[in-house]
């Protein structure tokens, strides 16, 4: 019993010490566990103080290696964040237009990346590390 509690003491810290890493970090990603599965009913939640609140119209959860949703439709002008929703043992991942219109760079676990899409159209992207991870953006 005592035993349990102090585990359980050492991973809130743990987690809140996560949490002031992340934020220092520009990471947003808030997750219950990291070590639990992603599959089912894993979240990926964004603490109110962090700026993607406010400043983002539309968000693709990346996770189980795919972008959910695979086709996401905004109007013009809207900033569309990207956050990676995997477990922490995951490989990062990158959101990556195929026509060179973004570069997000990789994202770990955690991390996310935005971009404002002013112009109409079709923008479909990838990941570079797993070239089978496909889907757009629809700008209308
Ligand atoms: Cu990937």
């Amino acid at each position: 019993m005592t035993h349990t509690f102090l585990v359980r003491s050492t991973l809130v810290a743990l987690a809140a010490a996560m949490l002031a890493a992340g934020a220092a970090a520009a990471c947003f990603s808030e997750r219950p566990d990291g070590t639990t599965g992603v599959s089912g009913d894993a979240e990926c939640r964004i603490p109110v103080s962090s700026d993607i609140v406010g400043n983002t119209q539309a968000i693709v959860a990346i996770r189980d290696f795919a972008f959910v949703p695979a086709e996401i439709r905004v109007r013009r002008g809207t900033r569309v964040t990207w956050v990676n929703c995997e477990r922490d043992a995951i490989d990062p991942h990158t959101s990556t237009s195929n026509a060179g219109l973004w570069e997000s760079g990789l994202l770990d676990p955690g991390g996310a990346y935005s971009r404002t899409f002013d112009e109409a159209g079709q923008f479909p992207y990838h990941c570079i590390p797993h070239p089978f991870m496909q889907a757009t953006v629809v700008v209308e």
